[in-house]
Parts: C-alpha cells; structure tokens; sequence
C-alpha cells in the first residue's frame, strides 16, 4: 500500500478517545503489563508501561515497545473482503461489514441446518484477549468442535492436571513476604516467554532482590541455564523420565517432607512403589543427564525452601504430556512447597468467571464432540475447565468426512498452516473447506485460502476485562479501546453480530454486560475498572492446609483417584517418544539427530510481528542452533543456511553455533513465514518448523497432545537460503530499538 492510500485508510473511520493519557493493558502476549497510551490530535503518539501497574512496574518488553507498530503497520487489514477467484488463489474484493456478517451468518445456517452445529468448527489461537469468548460463542452456536492450536499441547495439560492433583491451579508465589529461595525452571524460560505462567518481570526481581538458588532443566544452554546452581541438560522429550527420577531420589535418599507427605498427600506408598525401580542411573541411560546432577538438583530442591517450579510448554509437547507434567507437579508436594508465601500457591481463576456458557451446550451436542470418547481430560467437563476438541481430529474430519464431515471453520486468531504441526496437512485441510472465515490483523497465509476474511483490532483498540488467573496476588485489569484503525472491529463485536444475525437464543449480550458479569464478584463495573486502571486480589495462604483441597480425597493426589475414574493411569510413567534413538534406532543412520524446536523469543509472539521492523531488525532469520563440532563435521559455519528433513519434510534455516546445544541435538525456531514476501503462500513451505512434524499421532491418552519437540532429523548444508533480508523502513512507527537493546543486552544468548 502506498503511503497516500495508507494515510486514507488511517483518515477513514478514524475514533479515538479523547486527547490525553489513558490506561489499558498491553496484548501484545497473552498479557498483562499495564500501560499508559497517549493520545493527541486523534491520534496514538506514544504508549509507555504504567509505573502504578504492580504487574510490570512501568516496564515493557521489545514486543510491547512495539505496539505502535502494530497498530499503524500498514501491512494491516482494513476492512472486511471477500473471495473474489478459486479458493487460495489470492483475490480479494472488499464488501461491508454487513454483507460480511450476513453472509457468514447465512452460510452457518444453512450447514447448521443441513448437516447439524458439530459441522462448524470454531477456531482460535492461544490466549489473546477474545480466548474465553471462542468457546461461549461456540456453545451458544450449538458446536462442541471449538479448539485452539495450543489447546492439546499447551498450558491446558498443567492446567488440568494441577486441577486434577491439587484440585485447583497452583502458581509461583512472588508476591508474599517471603520469596523463594529456590526457582527450579523446568523446559520453561520466563524471562523470555513472560506471561505463559509469571510475567517476566516478577521472575526476574525475584531472582535479583533474593538470589534464590536455581535449577535449570534444559536441553539448551539458556541465560538462566548459565547462570544455574546445576542446568541438567536433558535430551529432548525424556523429561517424564527425569522427573520419575527426581522423585526417586527425594524419597530413597530420604530428602522428601515426611510429615507434610503423611498429613496432606493421598497415594505415597503407590507412588513410591513407582519410582523404585526408577532410580537416577537409570534416567541417566534415558535422558543423558549424569545420575550425580539428578541427586544434586533433588538436595538443593529439598534443602531450599520455600521453592517454586517454574514449568512450561516444552514439557507438554509429547505424546506423555499429562503423565509428564503429573510426576513434576509432584515435585513441591514432595517438600512441602505447597500454600505458603515463596512458594507454590493456588491460582485465582475463581475470582472473576467467564460465562462461558458450556451449560447451554447440549448432552448430545458434548457427546459428538471429536475426540470425547478418547482425549477425556481434554475434550470433557469432568477433565478440563474449558473442555475442547482435538483438533487433529476435526482436521482428519475436514479432510475425510470420518466419523462426520466438518465443513465450515471459523478461525479468530489463528494462523492454523503456521502453528499447527504439518504445515503441507493444515494447507490440504483448510483448501478442502466448503466455508473458512479467518479473522486476524493480518493477510497470514491461512487468511489467504478463507472465504471472508475480517480485520481484526489489536490491543489498543479493544474493550476489555484482563484477568490474570496465573498469577499469585492477582491483578483485573481494563483494557480499553482508545483508536479504531480503519474499519478494524474486535472478535468479542464480531460473535455478538453473527450470533444476533442468525438469530441465536444466547450469546448475544453486548460485551460491556458481560464484563459487568464478569466483575460482579469483585463489585465494580467496567466503567469504573477503566477509569481505575486495575484491582488487586490479595494472595491467601495457609487455605488448603486448613480445610483441605479440592479433591475427591481431601489431600494433593499423587495417586490421582480422578484419572483413574477416566481410566488413565493413576500414576506417572515414563513413554520414550515415538521418533527417538530409543524407539526408531532404524531412523538414526537417515536422521541422526535429535531435533526439539519453539524455544520463544522476546521478539515474536508465536508467527506475529515479522512485519514490524524493529523487532524483525532483531531477528531477521529463522536460526537453527547446533554445537560447533556438529558443523564442522558438516562443513556448516555460522551464519550458513541449513537444510533440516525429518521423515517428513524439509525447512530451512540459518545456523547459529553454540557450545550451550548437545552436539547430537539440533533446535529450530518455530512458526517463520515471510510477510515481506509474495502472497498467497508468504513462504510459508520455507523455513517453517512445523514442515517436520507430525499431527497424526500417537497423541496423550488424555489430552490428545502430539509430538515436538524430541524427534529425529538430518542436517545438511544447503545451496539455497531461505530469505535475504533488510530491514523496512516506515514513517509510521516510532523505533524502539533501544529498548529491544536494553532487554536483550543482559540476557545475551536465548
Ligand atoms: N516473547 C514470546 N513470549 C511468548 C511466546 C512467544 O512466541 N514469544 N509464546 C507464548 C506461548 S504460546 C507459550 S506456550 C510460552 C512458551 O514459553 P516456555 O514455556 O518458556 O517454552 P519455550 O520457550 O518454548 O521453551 C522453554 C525452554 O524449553 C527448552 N526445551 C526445548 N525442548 C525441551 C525438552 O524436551 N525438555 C525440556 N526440559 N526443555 C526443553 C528450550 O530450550 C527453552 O529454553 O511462551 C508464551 N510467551
Ligand atoms: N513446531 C512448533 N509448533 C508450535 C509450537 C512449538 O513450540 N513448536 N508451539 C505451540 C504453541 S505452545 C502454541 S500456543 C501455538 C500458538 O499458535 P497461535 O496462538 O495460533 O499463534 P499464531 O500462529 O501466531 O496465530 C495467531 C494469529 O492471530 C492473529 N491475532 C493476534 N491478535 C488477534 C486478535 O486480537 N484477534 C484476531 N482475530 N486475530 C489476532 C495474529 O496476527 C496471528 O496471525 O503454536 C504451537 N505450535
Ligand atoms: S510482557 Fe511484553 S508483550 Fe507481554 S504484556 Fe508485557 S509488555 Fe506486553
Ligand atoms: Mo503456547
């Protein structure tokens, strides 16, 4: 778009709220940092992190910094269009937002009527401001085929577990008069993935103001791997194996809490019986961690109270991701690291509830939901809070009409063909539609193959309750829509219209009611949290050691009683990965290596903002990190382009040599496509890790979760790069490169 046009679409429909300074809430993750948007002339000039937030202290991340970017990127959609040649073919018209809205609404109809709601899948990626909306409009539609690509594999498998173990979401306490005295990371980096779990910022104060002892578990040597009291540095995907291992080294070498163990847990002699055979030797051969660093890491975790685990997503991206993470949550059970300031304390989801609306959902409705029978803690209300489909199963429905066709997809913040695994897979799936609606910021290659594409708001122009569950002493925050660029409209304005238009029974409250529902408990309504900015909710403690937790038996569940009613296995257990020099020795001479991929970085959230340059100024490439050793045996250097294959297929990226990898491991960044290049396909088949993966299983017995990270692959150096880059200039962001200097500097390698 040239500069002219782009002005103009700026001019038209132009709101903004008066000029001044207003509070809001940075989405440029999943959130929570509050923030100050200044506004003159109608338009945003700066935006600046709000020193009264007690969440982030005035600080904002890179991607924060770069909020005006985004908003004023002209690479931006600015009004709705519609398919104007073949499916994917990359020509548009533009039409109203009425004849968009009637349109979906009457398409959705029509197959509602003719082949039932469960036709219609509904779609979304992980946690951005509309996420508890997908699921209610979902249910008010009648589907129960409503996912996100994070869903089986991301934060919902430690979500649900922890409910199932302790009945209710635990969180690292950082807020109580105590830090801990000991931070074990596990497959998590905070500092860098920020609010998946603790906002950075409260980690990284308190590792300064307390200098706890920390424990790093990692296949790559990160900043904080550094700087650790012992990294173990894992292979990828055997973590469920050195988590049985730590537990059998806290109770046989006598380092576990015997009287918190006999007073508050259900299951310890079963548990124990477990792990004997289990023993840190063992998980050596495993998982190539020493059996001496396992008993070190188990005598500092016991010897350091009060301590948390920082766990992530690295560890739910197996095929044994519930399994997994239940021998881990064990961890602070086992020392008494549970409901007391410093350490592991109960989230506070129950303080502002979505009305999510699954009561509306019919019996027979649940009961056709893909997957139900099979992924039970993901896909039922008995397993999961927010229960879902399994996603590769509704694809495997699209695709192939078994056990029924699902024909329509309504996608709102997703890029399906970049996230999820099997990039040539999610392209067939979604070119086999009969209707895809794609809602997003952007034209991403999944928008380019849908029928009606919308433009969607980003942060600054969005209404909003911001609840941070995860967080101990939590904070409700407002999120208010302060601009509208062009004719961009948020999800929650985009559910109410279809859902009135096709004249649903529920879900068509305006979203400022439903906020009022949302704060009711909190008696304050939406218009007084925006002008307040947030609430705080203080911490409790010494709760569930009083009156017992939320579990069938009273006690933290190492013998889960509830798995066992959804005939899982009641206690951990180690499954090697289904790709591995363990499983497929047969593999290793064609792909020797064992490749994990997705580490974040704090420039890109997931596939966003590689159009805004100067985040992309930090990363221009996709990296491929190796030891050097490895690439002199494959003749690669730095800065070489490396062809990467697994069974099945190819990406390329560009090496970045490190002595902090295994030489035998090999780890590539997720999500790449290229916005600066041609459309439709962006060069998406490129340099996309998902390229190598699999979404056809096996998946968790529970939770339907496939493999990536712990696979095998082969590395060669190749004769073609992926991109050449430079960085785009444009008049209509101010540069934030010093902050991005700034954040980076100290934490130097990622
Ligand atoms: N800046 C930024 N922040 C983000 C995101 C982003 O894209 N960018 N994404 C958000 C999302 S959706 C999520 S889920 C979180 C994820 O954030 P985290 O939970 O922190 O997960 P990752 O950064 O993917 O991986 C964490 C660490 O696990 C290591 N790792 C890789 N494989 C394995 C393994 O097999 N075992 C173990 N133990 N470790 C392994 C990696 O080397 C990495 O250092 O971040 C969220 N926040
Ligand atoms: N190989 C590999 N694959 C992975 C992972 C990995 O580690 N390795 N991680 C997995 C994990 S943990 C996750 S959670 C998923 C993440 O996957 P997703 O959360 O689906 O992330 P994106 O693919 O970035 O898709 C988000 C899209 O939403 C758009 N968007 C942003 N905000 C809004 C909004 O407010 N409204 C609308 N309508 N659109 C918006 C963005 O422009 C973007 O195109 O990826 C998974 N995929
Ligand atoms: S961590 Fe960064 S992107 Fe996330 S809310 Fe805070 S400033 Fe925004
Ligand atoms: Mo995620």
């Amino acid at each position: 778009m040239d500069q002219t046009t782009f002005q103009s679409a700026l001019a038209e429909n132009r709101q903004t709220l008066p000029d001044g300074v207003h509070k809001s809430t940075c989405r440029m993750c999943h959130g929570g940092c509050g923030t100050l948007i200044h506004i003159k002339d109608h338009e945003v000039v700066k935006v600046e992190g709000n020193p009264e937030s007690p969440l982030n202290e005035g600080r904002l991340c890179p991607m924060g910094a770069a909020s005006m970017e985004q908003l004023y990127s002209p690479q931006r959609l600015k009004y709705p269009m519609r398919r104007a040649g073949d499916r994917g073919e990359g020509k548009w018209e533009r039409i109203s937002w009425d004849e968009a809205t009637d349109q979906i609404a009457a398409r959705l109809t029509e197959i509602k009527v003719e082949s039932g709601a469960e036709a219609i899948a509904i779609g979304t990626g992980t946690g951005r401001h509309h996420c508890n909306w997908v699921p209610r409009f979902a249910n008010a539609l009648g589907t129960p085929n409503w996912g996100e690509s994070g869903g089986a594999q991301c934060f919902f498998p430690r979500v649900n577990t922890m409910k199932l173990t302790y009945g209710d979401h635990m969180v690292c306490d950082y807020t109580g008069d105590r830090l801990p005295d000991c931070i074990m990371f596990w497959g998590h980096n905070p500092i860098y993935s920020s609010a998946d779990g603790e906002l950075g910022f409260r980690v990284k104060n308190a590792l300064a103001t307390q200098k706890p002892k920390t424990i790093v578990i990692d296949p790559r040597e990160t900043m904080l791997a550094r700087k650790a009291d012992v990294w173990l540095q894992v292979r990828p995907g055997t973590d469920d194996a050195l988590g049985l291992a730590f537990i059998h080294a806290l109770i046989f070498e006598g380092l576990y809490d015997k009287a918190f163990v006999d007073e508050y847990t259900h299951g310890f002699a079963e548990l124990k019986e477990r792990v004997r055979d289990k023993t840190p030797e063992w998980a050596a051969e495993i998982t190539w961690v020493p059996a001496d660093k396992i008993r070190e890491a188990a005598k500092i975790w016991a010897d350091s109270k009060p301590g948390v685990l920082e766990f992530g997503c690295a560890i739910e991206h197996t095929p044994n991701s519930i399994q997994t993470v239940r021998a881990l949550s064990m961890l602070p059970a086992l020392v008494g690291n549970v409901d007391v300031p410093g350490a592991w304390v109960f989230g506070m989801q129950g303080h502002f509830p979505f009305p999510n609306l699954v009561e509306v959902l019919p019996e027979e409705q649940l009961k056709k939901r893909l997957g139900y029978g099979d992924y039970k803690i993901l896909c039922s209300n008995e397993g999961s809070p927010q229960p879902s489909a399994h996603m590769p199963s509704v694809f495997r429905a699209m695709r192939t009409g078994d056990p029924y066709r699902v024909r329509a997809f309504c996608i709102f913040g997703n890029n399906p063909i970049a996230s999820y695994a099997d990039t040539k897979k999610m392209y067939e799936t979604l070119m086999a539609l009969d209707f895809l609606v794609v809602a997003d910021l952007y034209l991403t290659p999944s928008a380019e193959l849908a029928d009606i594409v919308l433009p969607a708001a980003s942060w600054m122009e969005v209404d909003e309750v911001v609840g941070m569950p995860y967080f101990s002493e939590s904070v409700v925050l407002a999120q208010q829509k302060a601009y509208q660029l062009g004719e961009c409209r948020n999800d929650e304005w985009m559910f109410v219209e279809i859902a009135r238009k096709m004249g649903l029974e529920h879900g068509t409250e305006a979203p400022e009611e439903v906020f009022d529902q949302m704060l009711a408990k909190q008696d304050i309504t939406f218009a007084e949290l925006k002008k307040k900015g947030h609430i705080q909710i203080k911490q409790t403690y010494f709760q569930a050691r009083g009156l017992g937790f939320n579990t069938p038996t009273g006690k933290i569940e190492l013998y889960a009683t509830q798995f066992e009613k959804l005939g899982l296995d009641p206690l951990p257990y180690y499954e090697e990965p289904p790709e591995s020099p363990l499983s497929t020795p047969e593999l290793t001479d064609e792909y020797p290596y064992v490749l994990t991929s997705g580490s974040r970085i704090p420039m890109f959230f997931n596939s966003e903002y590689r159009q805004l340059p100067s985040l992309r100024k930090g990363r221009p490439f996709p990296e491929v990190e190796l030891h050097p050793d490895t690439a002199a045996e494959l003749g690669i250097e730095q800065g070489d382009w490396v062809k990467i294959s697994t069974k099945r297929g190819t990406c390329l990226q560009r090496a970045k040599l490190t002595t902090g990898i295994d030489p035998r491991v090999a780890h590539v960044q997720s999500h790449w496509w290229f916005p600066e290049e041609e459309g439709p396909h962006y060069g998406i088949w490129k340099s996309n890790a998902n390229r190598l993966t699999s979404q056809d299983g096996p998946y968790d017995p529970g939770m339907g979760t496939y493999c990536l990270r712990g696979m095998l692959c082969n590395l060669e150096k190749s004769k073609e790069y992926a991109v050449q880059w430079s960085p785009p200039v444009h008049p209509n962001y101010q540069s934030s490169a010093t902050e991005i200097q700034e954040f980076i500097l100290p934490d130097a390698a990622e």
